[in-house]
């Protein structure tokens, strides 16, 4: 009873945590990534120290954020990113953030940053290239959202460098998102939580921000198969393929023997839908519009490790056709229209895409 969690999700007693706020019931972060590490044989603990590099820049990120409104780090730098889009000084706090603690970390050796237009080798003080593992990242999604307080998020894909490549360049990075070894996210809402995969699952990690730790809360999360939400910027509608404002038409249906119609749930912050779809179920879908033909988010570094931790959690990525981890990447800041969430849900829309389904 007083559960605080989502149902199936995690189990913390509110009691318990009112009583107790006995953290060392809970296993940090760190703690996890090496009890991992250590059933790897001949490990090394470089992507230990990957993680953990990325879990103290989104430390760092979260404090700032936090501030937003107090101290001047709100609102636009006045400049345009690659994508042509506004750039929040957040975005930039948080690009730089992220590339100093991988530059400092020593265990990456090229950095994919949706703030910028190349990909950043890295090499050490002495000119060499130590670093085995490729990061692409999205250091600050949905940061429009900053000043009026809604939640953000940082996304990461992880790759490892191919053996013999030599140079860390553009090329090295450009792998489909099936070679992924680790994929993450951190949601900077009400609470900030890290959420990774290394392909074994899906973990979730809370910050306690009293003690500066993430603490894992959310172990093997599973997404429903089905649900009763759809995530779409609806205002696009004129412009969707007919099969999808098929799709949203038997969404919308007055069914109520099959709870329709659904409900619409948008933020307009992509890695908030989908923490929120993820843990209770739903679509989120970014499809290709008359604005953007292509679809609006990033295949390397928004769509990739999305897919990868939506597939650990028993649910499906696809751009509609395809699905996302199989897309052989040709730049890194790609574009794909992107269906994305319970399993069930992105299945029919793909027949409803595919002309198989129609509304009735
Ligand atoms: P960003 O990475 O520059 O923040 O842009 C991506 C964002 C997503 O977070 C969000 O889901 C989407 O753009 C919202 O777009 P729209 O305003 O067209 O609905
Ligand atoms: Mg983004």
């Amino acid at each position: 009873m007083n559960d605080v969690s989502a149902p199936g999700q995690h189990a913390v007693n509110f009691e318990t945590w009112m009583s107790g706020q006995n953290y060392t019931r809970f296993k940090t972060l760190e703690q996890f990534i090496i009890e991992r590490q250590d059933s790897i044989p001949h490990s090394t603990g470089a992507f230990s120290r990957l993680i953990r590099d990325l879990s103290v820049a989104g430390k760092i990120v979260n404090r700032d954020m936090r501030r937003a409104g107090l101290v001047d780090i709100a609102g636009t730098t006045g400049e345009v990113n690659v994508q042509g889009e506004v750039q929040q000084k957040m975005d930039m706090l948080a690009h730089n953030e992220f590339v100093r603690a991988l530059k400092r970390g020593g265990e990456c050796c090229l950095i994919g940053s949706e703030e910028h237009a190349e990909a950043i080798p890295i090499s050490t003080q002495s000119g060499d290239q130590d670093g085995q593992y490729i990061v692409l990242l999205d250091p600050l999604d949905g940061s429009s959202n900053i000043e009026v307080n809604v939640s953000v998020g940082t996304i990461f894909s992880i790759y490892r460098l191919p053996d013999d490549y030599g140079e860390p360049d553009l090329g090295a990075a450009l792998q489909a998102g099936l070679n992924q070894i680790a994929a993450g996210y951190i949601v900077y809402g009400s609470s900030t939580m890290f959420v990774y995969t290394t392909g074994d699952g899906v973990n979730g990690f809370t910050l306690e921000p009293s003690i500066g730790e993430f603490l894992l809360s959310h172990p093997e999360i599973r997404t429903p198969k089905t649900a009763r939400s759809y995530s779409i910027n609806e205002g696009n509608y004129n412009s969707f393929e007919p099969g999808l404002r098929e799709y949203i038409k038997w969404m919308q249906a007055l069914e109520p023997h099959d709870g329709r119609p659904y409900s619409t749930r948008y933020i307009g912050s992509f890695v908030s839908d989908f923490h929120r779809n993820l843990l209770k179920g739903g679509i989120y879908i970014y499809p290709a519009t008359e604005k953007n033909p292509d679809g609006k988010l990033r295949l390397m570094y928004e769509a990739n490790p999305l897919a990868f931790i939506v597939e650990q959690a028993g649910g499906r990525a696809s751009d509609g056709h395809q699905r996302i981890l199989e897309r052989t990447p040709e730049a890194l800041h790609q574009r794909t229209p992107l269906y994305i969430g319970s399993e069930e849900m992105v299945l029919r829309a793909e027949r409803f895409l595919a002309g198989k389904e129609v509304a009735g």
